[in-house]
């Protein structure tokens, strides 16, 4: 399987890249982000706890997070030709639950994407967004803010836990929508080299 991790601030350019890289590997995409307000937008129970966090702008905790990864594995491990994971693992927990459900599986991560873009530009994004989303959490700055506050002290650590695999590509963010696609794709062709799991 090609199971390839994106990876990167909020407003980096994850989601976006995302489909497109699905479509062009004929991989699932996982986003933790769609999971989440899909269950919000419910109203069920999870999406409600869930709400609390994700409106303020930080990390829904890692149980609740790892438990919906581990369903849509269940569901589709063995089915589909690879997994691009969207906005998961965020914390080093969620890293090591990842490796774990995916050893079980008898698969694991083949790369890690993670995209590098400035500050300031995140944060136009993400007002930008906010202007047409609906979303809570991209229309306030001191909320962009929070959550690049959860990413510095939470999430870039899970690039070292990658780091010691040697599986971690960086690739700049900034730039035309398509550019930053065929620099990601040049990494995948580079990195996968056609070996099958
Ligand atoms: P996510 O849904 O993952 O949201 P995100 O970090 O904002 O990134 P997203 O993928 O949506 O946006 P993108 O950068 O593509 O998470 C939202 C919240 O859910 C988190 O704050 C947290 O509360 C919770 N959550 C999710 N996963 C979790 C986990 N694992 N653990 C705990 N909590 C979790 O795009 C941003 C904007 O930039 C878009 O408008 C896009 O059009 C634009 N854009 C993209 N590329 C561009 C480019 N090259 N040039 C100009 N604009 C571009």
């Amino acid at each position: 399987m090609l199971n390839i991790i994106l990876f990167g601030p909020p407003g980096s350019g994850k989601g976006t890249q995302a489909y497109r890289l699905k479509e062009r590997y004929n991989l699932l995409h996982i986003s933790t982000g769609d999971l989440l307000r899909e269950e919000k937008a419910k109203g069920s129970p999870l999406g409600l706890e869930a709400k609390k966090y994700m409106d303020n702008g930080l990390l829904v905790p890692d149980e609740v997070v790892i438990g919906m990864i581990r369903v849509k594995l269940e569901e589709n491990v063995g089915k589909v030709a690879g997994i691009i994971f969207d906005g998961f693992p965020r914390t080093v927990a969620q890293a090591e639950a990842l490796d774990q459900l995916l050893e079980e599986k008898e698969t694991c991560i083949e790369q890690v994407l993670a995209l590098e873009v400035g500050e300031d530009e995140l944060v136009r994004r993400l007002l930008e967004r906010g202007k047409t989303s609906g979303r809570a959490d991209d229309m306030d700055e001191e909320k962009i803010r929070t959550r690049l506050g959860e990413y510095h002290t939470k999430t870039a650590l899970v690039a070292g836990h990658y780091a010691q695999t040697d599986k971690v590509a960086n690739v700049a963010g900034e730039g035309t929508i398509e550019e930053i696609t065929e620099r990601l794709a040049g990494e995948l062709d580079r990195g996968s080299n056609g070996e099958e799991e």
